[in-house]
């Protein structure tokens, strides 16, 4: 085993660990230096692993308790905190959740207490595209005009599973009136303080549809400029999956997008574990 290294992805955030076993298997010393690694760089990759979905959750847990994905229709059989994402089928029927993720966001940004952290695990996946391009929305919010930090500053944004389900999933059946009922609209701050390293990023995201204080239109086109703002390629690291890569990210100062692939000519089949975040933390804006 190569001794134990965090490799930069991009001049700005993410890393790759090296020297790590393929079972994420470590002792206590490792296990921080690799914790400290994530909340440093946002996101932490992995190569080369062959984890059990028991290591995968074990690993995971360590980093805090999890959370459970509802409804379950996409969860692992026998493993409630893994959940399939892809177009994977199993006795001719989809065993995950087809086309997630296909626009930025962070994990559960749409709910009261969003995820803090995701650990997506590459089963199987497509000779070429399906890459997820992630977003360091502290660099965004570092870089971010001193106009615009001002306009934010001490406003919340409301994010919307209702209004906005039928435009990012299309393909799927509209909302029913008990999933109304469990996803109503919740307020989140823009500046964010993460609630371990005190550091300030930009939480905005595509279930965003409203800003505090503003009315719709001044809102929406705020939300937008924000949005283009934080996916410029300075921000952006794509990662490209090969078989057996993980990547950790945290969602309190990330973002995360899905792309496409050919579907009919290739299966792409993730596994993915997710930590319970906390009620977003309003930073103060200098
Ligand atoms: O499949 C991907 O590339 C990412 C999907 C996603 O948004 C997620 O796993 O949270
Ligand atoms: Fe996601």
């Amino acid at each position: 085993m190569p001794a134990l290294e965090f490799r930069p992805l991009t001049p700005t955030f993410g890393a790759e660990a090296i020297g790590v076993p393929p079972t994420l298997e470590m002792d206590d010393a490792t296990f921080a230096a690799v914790e400290a690694a994530w909340l440093r760089h946002g996101i932490l990759l992995f190569r080369g692993l062959d984890m059990t979905p028991e290591q995968h959750i074990a690993f995971t847990r360590r980093l805090g308790p999890l959370h459970i994905m509802h409804p379950l229709h996409f969860n692992l059989p026998g493993y409630p905190e893994v959940l399939v994402i892809g177009n994977a089928q199993e006795g001719g029927k989809a065993i995950g959740l087809p086309r997630a993720g296909m626009g930025f966001h962070s994990d559960g940004e749409d709910k009261a207490i969003p995820n803090a952290g995701s650990f997506l695990y590459g089963v199987q996946v497509p000779d070429e595209e399906g890459d997820t391009l992630f977003a360091d929305m502290l660099g965004a919010w570092d870089a971010l005009p001193a106009e615009l930090k001002q306009k934010v500053a001490g406003r919340r944004a409301c994010y919307s599973r209702l209004r906005l389900h039928h435009v990012h999933y299309p393909h799927l059946p509209a909302l029913t009136e008990e999933q109304k009922k469990e996803r109503p609209d919740v307020w989140h701050p823009i500046a964010r303080r993460h609630p371990v390293t005190g550091r300030t990023s930009l939480f905005i995201g595509r279930w965003a549809c409203e800003v505090e204080g503003m009315d719709k239109e001044e809102g929406e086109a705020l939300i937008k400029e924000l949005i283009a703002f934080s996916q410029q390629p300075r921000f952006i690291y794509r990662h490209h999956w090969l078989k057996g890569d993980a990547v950790l990210w945290d969602n309190r100062c990330t973002q995360h997008c899905a792309t496409g692939f050919d579907e009919a000519k290739y299966t792409r089949r993730m596994q993915r574990t997710t930590l319970e975040g906390s009620v977003p933390l309003l930073a103060e804006v200098a």
